[in-house]
């Protein structure tokens, strides 16, 4: 997979994902993430890239020419993407099954934004998809684009090593997940639950189910029922 990455500021992306699971991906040649610097592909002197709102208000607007230049650039370097991604909190929410589909495909450009907003063309003629990471505003698209990508790429065979882990992820399955513990069985008094130092590894995963449904019902009662997998079919 290649993921391209067009922001004003190529120094938030690169080191946020050299490491972890995500370096060791990209290290292997998994994946192919670039950071592209929007300013690269202006054309003035002063490598401009926002512009005053036509209609007048507060603060400057990201003017279409380099972003459209920048993908234009990119797609004849790496043939077409699948997706042109635009982070924006006026797109839909970003949610597992959208890092699923888009780990599936061979190529994504990933626009962040700047400043107040950009220019409605991009979104309207370069743009597949719109989304948000969640109902807050940030200063721009970069770590929104971090969040998405971190969340694709795992999702890439062979990046996740256990794919049984990536297999039970909570919102795979629908469920938060169960408690985990680790030694010592008595830390400054708090035990771990006897049942997982018992041994009985189908009485363990019964427990851990029940966890997941009482934490679910608990925490996120709007989880419930969304799944089809969480409620009565898989014990
Ligand atoms: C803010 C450009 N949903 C999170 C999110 C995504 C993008 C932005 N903010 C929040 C943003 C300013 C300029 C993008």
């Amino acid at each position: 997979m290649i993921v391209d990455v067009v922001t004003i500021f190529p120094q938030m992306i690169e080191p946020a994902l050299a490491e972890g699971v995500i370096g060791r991906a990209r290290t292997k040649g998994l994946v192919e993430v670039k950071a592209r610097d929007l300013r690269d592909y202006t054309s003035d002197k002063h490598r401009v890239v926002d512009d005053v709102a036509f209609g007048g208000g507060p603060g400057m607007v990201m003017k279409p020419e380099p972003i459209f230049r920048a993908v234009e650039e990119i797609s004849a370097e790496r043939g077409a993407p699948t997706a042109v991604i635009l982070m924006t909190p006026q797109g839909r929410q970003f949610s597992h099954a959208e890092a699923l589909r888009f780990s599936r495909m061979e190529r994504i450009i990933v626009l962040c934004g700047r400043y107040e907003g950009i220019d409605e063309r991009v979104a309207e003629a370069l743009v597949t998809d719109e989304i948000s990471i969640g109902d807050y505003v940030l200063t721009g698209g970069e770590l929104p684009a971090l969040v998405v990508i971190d969340a694709v790429v795992r999702l890439v065979p062979g990046v996740v090593g256990d794919d049984q882990s990536v297999a039970n992820d909570s919102f795979v399955e629908g469920l938060l997940d169960f408690p985990h513990y680790t030694r010592p069985a008595d830390f400054r008094g708090m035990k771990v639950p006897d049942v997982l130092l018992s041994g009985h590894h189908a009485e363990i995963e019964r427990w851990r189910r029940e966890q997941q449904r009482l934490r679910t019902e608990k925490r996120r009662p709007d989880l419930v029922g969304r799944h089809g997998v969480n409620k009565e079919s898989k014990s």
